[in-house]
């Protein structure tokens, strides 16, 4: 087995057993494509689960979100239909690792974006709806510490999204999008849309332009998770999780 074969089977039993691994950097991923060659690998696992690939994901993309979690740099992943839930659901948390929940804006795409030069206009023209998103992380290395490339590798700590119920089609200005986060009832977090890269749009414009390094595009009807626009929070047992989005409505989580 190479490399890249082990260390996506390293990341996947990591996730499939609840038990963290150390991180990847530490034995010897010092390479950004090699670190997206192992994010490719993870979600075909899943594929070759009966999975589907159902779009992408940014990470990192915030001020708040690289401060938390010390690193300066945004990445992508991909999104499956395992990891989707609907609004309302309530997460076992033995199923994961040291969740956090993060409140997000994501896109669902009418149209395909392919880079290179991809802009904020052309997002927002190939967008057919956006909606609130709460996206749970679960780092699979061992105390939610990673390197940029161990993050890439782990598919951005991808565990499990929910959307909001309404699609709206997106209009008004996203970057003065205002978010708040409310865990049993109480603000916890809030945020507005610019604190993604100044606009949100630029998150998945910035998917598409790295994804003509290998090749790809982002497809038609599929959604991109912009990334979280505050710090994360660790999800609970007995909590419930909102984010409301100004003009989005909201999505809703609970945990057991
Ligand atoms: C990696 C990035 C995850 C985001 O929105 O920043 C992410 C991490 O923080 O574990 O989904
Ligand atoms: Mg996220």
């Amino acid at each position: 087995m190479t490399d890249v074969a082990t260390w996506a089977a390293r990341l996947d039993d990591a996730a499939t057993g609840t038990a963290p691994t150390a991180p990847l950097s530490g034995d010897g991923l010092t390479d950004l494509a090699v670190a997206y060659e192992v994010q490719r690998g993870l979600v075909g696992l899943r594929l070759g689960r009966g999975e589907r690939l159902l779009g992408g994901k940014l990470g990192l993309t915030s001020r708040a979100k690289q401060i938390a979690m010390g690193v300066d740099r945004p990445l992508y992943g991909l999104v499956t239909s395992g990891m989707a839930r609907n609004s309302g659901s309530r997460l076992s948390l033995e199923e994961l690792i040291h969740p956090r929940v993060e409140p997000e804006i994501a896109f669902v795409l009418g149209e395909p974006l392919e880079g290179p030069g991809v802009t904020v206009a052309d997002v927002l023209a190939a967008t057919r709806y956006v909606c609130p998103a709460l996206d749970v992380i679960d780092s699979r290395y061992e105390g939610f510490r990673f390197t940029h490339l161990d993050a890439i590798a782990d598919n951005a700590s991808s565990a499990v999204f929910a959307l909001g119920d309404d699609l709206v089609e997106p209009r008004g200005d996203l970057a003065l999008t205002g978010c708040v986060l409310e865990v049993n009832g109480r603000v916890v977090e809030s945020a507005a849309g610019a604190a993604v890269m100044g606009h949100p749009a630029a998150a998945v414009a910035y998917m598409a332009n790295q994804l003509v390094a290998t090749d790809r595009r982002l497809e038609a009807g599929w959604v991109v998770l912009s990334g979280g626009l505050t710090a994360p929070v660790p999800l609970l047992p007995g909590s419930t999780v909102t984010a409301t989005l100004s003009g989005l409505g909201s999505v809703t989580l609970g945990a057991e």
